[in-house]
């Protein structure tokens, strides 16, 4: 499958309920998960269920859904108690590290975080 063939993704089944997810949130626009494999102590994806590949592939008509998500990214973090702070990744293509070809905010959290990342 070609990363730019918008097909079907893991996050697909997930947002249609075909696998399961440890769902933290969810709108009409998009929906919150934790991650499978977590890289802290808080670890949750928030995606889009309109099937992006990357953000990359985004443009002017998406603004108000790449806020939205900026914004759901807050509220999941206040409703996951990240008072002391939390940080925000978007792997995006090949040299990215994107693995998931549809778009997707980590929200990594609850220990201290490293910079520079690997
Ligand atoms: P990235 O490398 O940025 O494309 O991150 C993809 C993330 O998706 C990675 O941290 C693991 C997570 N992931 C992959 N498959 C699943 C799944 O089936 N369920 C959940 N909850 N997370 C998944």
């Amino acid at each position: 499958m070609s990363e730019n063939s918008g097909s079907d993704t893991v996050f697909g089944k997930i947002i249609r309920r075909e696998i399961p997810a440890d769902i933290v949130y969810e709108d009409n626009l998009c929906l919150a998960f934790r991650d499978v494999n977590p890289q802290a102590p808080v670890h949750v994806l928030v995606i889009p269920k309109e099937p992006i590949a990357k953000l990359s592939d985004t443009e002017s008509k998406n603004h108000a859904l790449l806020g939205h998500l900026l914004l759901t990214v807050k509220r999941v973090a206040e409703q996951l108690g990240l008072a002391n702070g939390y940080r925000v990744v978007i792997n995006t293509g090949e040299e990215g590290g994107q693995t998931v070809y549809h778009l997707h905010l980590h929200i990594l959290g609850g220990r201290p975080m490293q910079w520079p990342p690997g």
